[in-house]
């Protein structure tokens, strides 16, 4: 049975699917810890989850350009590398899927808004490792790293590979983490090894990592070159080509609105947004502007946490504000709203017609949620 090893969930989780696992935490909680607790912290499993016996784990490094092939422990992984911890989010490129659907049915796991959490995560940096199997930059044969976990289903194990740049530079801070936000792995996201890729999307932070290989081509994983592709608008399933688009890695500038909740009826004369904003690349947030009338107007939220270095931020950036609740719009229906503007200057675009794909990825358009006033 590919799936009997499930571990027990937190009942809080909100699950759309059991087999694999796919759950997300109530939006309505998301926004209140910077650091997502570890059994509320979303999950995303293409496969079962794999039972490993910590005291059999190796990790092994291998392939094109790898001077000296090694396989190693969990220890000898703690024992003969600097550790390092650093917060940093994982958004799934189907974050918002559900939001796409309501302007034309696309295909994927149905997630609102909270396909994305962020915690603190410990480990080596993968650049350490590689170096010490004797992998250079300087070899034409490096191109990417493939990133191989334990969860199969007897043909094919997941993978994913990321460019050997981002792999090989310290200063990007790719880990190969045993421990989130102080503890253990968990079952579900990863014990008891994961790879930690910072500003790139969720598919290729390999769970029960068990593999690196070296290579001078991409994965040829189902889910990297069949999944996670981003196509224009009018491309439908008849017109689909896989091998036209290049697989996702870095996320674009994202946030929305984890408070009110839809169909919030508000009594008082103003109204208090709080949510959260993250872009990917490392780059931070510089605005998060909040709109009560389409867009006509806009006001800046507060930031949480403003010291953090802008210019390398993996983490997440929560986000609060009150806005006034203008004469013409008390008594009636209306539409809050949100949009983050990242170090690149990139802001979200207005409408998800624009941003609609097929498969119902990467949708960062506006964040509107529906409320009414009530005298
Ligand atoms: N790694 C393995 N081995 N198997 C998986 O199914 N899912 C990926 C990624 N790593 C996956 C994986 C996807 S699509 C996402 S979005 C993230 O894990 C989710 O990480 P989480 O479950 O820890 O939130
Ligand atoms: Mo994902």
């Amino acid at each position: 049975d590919p799936f009997g090893y499930e571990p027990t969930r937190h009942p809080a989780l909100r699950t759309n699917s059991s087999r694999p696992f796919t759950a997300e935490p109530p939006f309505e909680l998301l926004a209140d810890n910077f650091v997502t607790p570890a059994e509320l912290f979303f999950v995303r499993n293409h496969l079962g989850v794999p039972n490993v016996d910590v005291n059999k784990f190796k990790l092994e490094i291998q392939g094109k350009g790898v001077k000296k092939p090694i396989t190693l422990s969990l220890d000898d992984l703690k024992k003969n590398f600097k550790h390092h911890t650093i917060t940093s989010a994982v958004q799934c490129a189907g974050n918002r899927r559900a939001e796409l659907s309501e302007y034309k049915p696309v295909k994927g796991v149905s997630w609102g808004i909270a396909a994305i959490s962020n915690a603190t995560w410990t480990g080596v940096k993968l650049s350490d490792v590689l170096t010490s199997a004797g992998v250079s930059a300087d070899d034409d044969s490096v191109q990417h790293i493939h990133l191989t976990g334990l969860d199969n289903d007897t043909k094919n194990f997941y993978e994913a590979s990321i460019p050997a740049a981002q792999a090989l530079d310290g200063n990007k801070d790719v880990l190969l983490a045993w421990d989130m936000n102080g503890k253990p792995l968990t079952p579900d996201h990863g014990y008891p090894l994961r790879c930690v890729v910072p500003g790139t999307i969720g598919a290729r932070q390999v769970k029960w990592l068990y593999k690196v290989t070296v290579s001078d081509e991409e994965s040829k994983s189902h889910w990297q070159q069949n999944d996670y592709k981003q196509f224009n608008p009018t491309i439908d399933w008849g017109t689909l080509d896989y091998k036209k688009a290049v697989p996702i890695q870095e996320y674009p500038v994202q946030s929305a609105i984890c408070e009110p909740k839809p169909n919030t009826v508000v009594d008082d004369d103003e109204i208090t947004l709080k949510g959260y904003a993250y872009s990917g690349g490392g780059r931070g947030i510089l605005r998060v502007d909040v709109s009560i009338d389409g867009g006509k107007t806009w006001q800046e939220a507060e930031l949480e946490n403003i010291k953090r270095p802008v210019y390398k931020q993996w983490a997440w950036t929560l986000w609060e504000t009150t806005i006034e609740i203008p004469q013409d719009l008390q008594g009636k229906k209306f539409q809050v709203l949100c949009k983050a503007t990242d170090t690149a200057h990139n802001t979200q675009p207005e409408f998800t017609s624009s941003v609609w794909n097929v498969r119902g990825l990467i949708n960062n358009a506006w964040h509107r949620v529906g409320v009414s006033h009530q005298q």
